[in-house]
């Protein structure tokens, strides 16, 4: 009798202690977490503004003035979104499961449709039109898309995905793809901001905002394949952000890199040139994974990549958004993209 009373009572304080722990345990990583999220959003206020101020702010505005007047004949008011979404969370567990299919994602996204988004509750600072090029890496488009739909979401953007699809088996070319990719775009809607993005980069903390800035913005500070360190000071490829005047401030892309290479490098000369800067966010926020994956064939490296470079300052008027022919294929409305398809040519030589 004896015995059996204190087994009981026995167990029954391993059970109060094992409780005490876990609630313990549970109150030190809510803690932790949020002194993350707490920490990133102190340093994003502190080096930039995200509501830019070039032409568009003209924009703004006259926005703020319609908000105004709409307050004062008693209208329900469309509010512009915080510079900083409260939806953020910092960093989030990638999830790369081979069994994932595109039915799957379709049904984790339901809000999204004809490749666009638009926070319910307000109104974006910018439209954001995502561009990515595109050949044979379905696999990747379809980790991308899992990730960036939420991602996007979560920093309340009104945006869209575009996938720029390369026609047949000629060399690849990235740029030009880009290219098309915005204008295209710009003819269904008009687009504040464009990201360049490469298929297989994923972005890991929430708080890399996909917003253009005054200045063209790399987002990719460090990947997990390089140490997350900056590959070179004026590397400027994976994942760029431009607004639409700086775009056209440079003419776009060229569009005679073939092959892998230079064309990044290419855009910065044309940003430098036009007497613009880049900026980066912090690298404790503007990190990726990278897919990994070989060379594809139809992407081996350009050997004419040097000579290109040497030549951007006297050729950029005339190569670039103002001279890039193709032909359409196809403009596709999916559920989670607008899939653009283009014959763009080939190589000169
Ligand atoms: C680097 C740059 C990339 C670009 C490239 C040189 C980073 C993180 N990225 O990428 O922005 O400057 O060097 O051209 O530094 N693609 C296809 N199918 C193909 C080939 C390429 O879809 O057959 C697309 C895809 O979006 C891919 C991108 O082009 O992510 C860049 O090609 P890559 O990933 O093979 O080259 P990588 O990783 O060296
Ligand atoms: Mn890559």
């Amino acid at each position: 009798m004896l015995l059996s009373s204190f087994v009981s009572l026995t167990f029954c304080r391993i059970r109060i202690l094992i409780i005490i722990s876990l609630c313990l345990l549970l109150f030190g990583w809510a803690a932790l977490n949020s002194a993350d999220v707490a920490r990133y959003a102190l340093k994003l206020k502190q080096p930039m503004d995200y509501r830019w101020r070039d032409t568009s702010m003209e924009r703004w505005n006259e926005e703020e003035r319609a908000h105004a007047a709409a307050e004062e004949t008693d209208k329900e008011p469309v509010k512009l979104c915080p510079a900083l979404s409260p939806l953020l969370r910092g960093t989030l567990p990638l999830k790369f499961e081979a069994s994932l299919s595109l039915k799957q994602v379709k049904k984790e996204n339901p809000q999204v449709e004809n490749g666009r988004y638009q926070p319910e509750s307000c109104k974006s600072q910018q439209k954001v039109a995502i561009l990515i090029p595109h050949r044979s890496r379905e696999q990747h488009l379809l980790y991308l898309l899992k990730h960036l739909h939420p991602f996007l979401q979560r920093q309340q953007l009104d945006y869209g995905i575009y996938v720029i699809h390369q026609a047949g088996n000629q060399k690849f070319n990235r740029a030009k793809l880009l290219n098309i990719g915005y204008l295209e775009a710009l003819k269904e809607e008009d687009w504040d901001c464009f990201i360049f993005h490469d298929v297989d980069l994923i972005p890991e903390n929430d708080f890399n905002l996909y917003l253009c800035d005054t200045e063209p913005k790399h987002l990719v500070v460090g990947r997990n394949v390089t140490g997350y360190r900056l590959r070179y000071k004026g590397y400027f490829g994976g994942v760029t952000a431009m607004t639409r005047a700086q775009f056209e401030n440079v003419n776009g892309y060229s569009n005679n890199y073939w092959g892998w290479g230079g064309e990044d490098d290419d855009l910065r000369q044309r940003v430098v040139g036009q007497k613009m800067t880049v900026v980066r966010p912090s690298a404790e926020v503007a990190r990726y994974t990278m897919i990994f994956h070989t060379r594809d064939s139809g992407n081996e490296v350009n050997s004419q990549r040097m000579k290109l470079l040497d030549k951007v300052s006297r050729v950029w008027r005339k190569d670039g958004l103002n001279s890039c022919s193709y032909q359409l294929l196809s403009v596709e409305h999916e559920q989670l993209y607008i899939n653009l398809t283009a014959e763009i040519g080939r190589p000169e030589i």
